[in-house]
């Protein structure tokens, strides 16, 4: 089974993803991770990556599709969850390719629908936290960098709500909800 998580910025893709792992015999593919990771790596493309994250702006679809086409080449019977991946339209396209490629496809996109004040909250939240717990602290969760977040997620994420509503692939849930509600929203999806 291969599935999207979509949705806004701190909507709960990661955490929703992470308890998905630890339930199912599934691989989580998220960007965000994957280009956290490059942009400690001290190459010329992490610290191109670095300076558009902490800016709150997506990273070029190149570097991404890049990431995941990488990621695809092994076997994984239980199939993977895609977290925060696609987040353009071209990104989209691509990821039908490279599934179609592999005789695979998409069973679900899920997209979890919080409103913009919570998830502000959210992420200004986590970063308190992890300052508390002297914990490092992740430079796009501030109140400046989100109003980025959001506006381009509005702007070239949303549209593929439409997108795969159109091929009728799209579930919506509620991701307002405790973490173990919107776990139970999931489950009820996948069966
Ligand atoms: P991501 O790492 O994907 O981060 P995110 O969208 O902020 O978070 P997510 O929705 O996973 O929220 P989380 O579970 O962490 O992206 C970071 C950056 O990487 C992007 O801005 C971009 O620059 C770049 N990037 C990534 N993918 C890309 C792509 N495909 N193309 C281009 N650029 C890309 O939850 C957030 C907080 O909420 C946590 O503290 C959590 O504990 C809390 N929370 C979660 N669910 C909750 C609930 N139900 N109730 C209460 N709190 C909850």
């Amino acid at each position: 089974m291969n599935i999207i998580l979509l949705g806004p910025p701190g909507a709960g893709k990661g955490t929703q993803a992470k308890k998905l792992v630890d339930e199912r015999n599934m691989i989580q593919l998220s960007t965000g991770d994957m280009l956290r990771e490059a942009r400690t790596s001290g190459t010329e493309m992490g610290n191109k990556v670095a300076a558009i994250m902490d800016a709150g702006e997506l990273v070029t679809d190149e570097i991404v599709i890049g990431l995941i086409a990488e990621k695809l080449e092994g076997d994984n019977a239980g199939g993977f969850i895609f977290d925060g991946f696609p987040r353009t339209l071209g990104q989209a396209d691509a990821l039908g390719k490279l599934l179609a490629e592999k005789g695979a496809s998409l069973d679900h996109v899920i997209e979890m629908q919080v409103d913009d004040e919570t998830l502000v909250q959210r992420v200004v939240n986590r970063a308190k936290e992890a300052a508390e717990a002297g914990q490092p602290v992740r430079a796009d969760d501030n109140a400046e960098s989100m109003r980025t977040r959001l506006m381009e997620y509005y702007k070239k994420t949303s549209p593929l709500i439409g997108y795969y509503y159109a091929k009728g692939d799209l579930k919506s849930i509620d991701g307002l909800a405790s973490i173990d509600e919107v776990a139970g929203s999931i489950k009820a999806i996948l069966g």
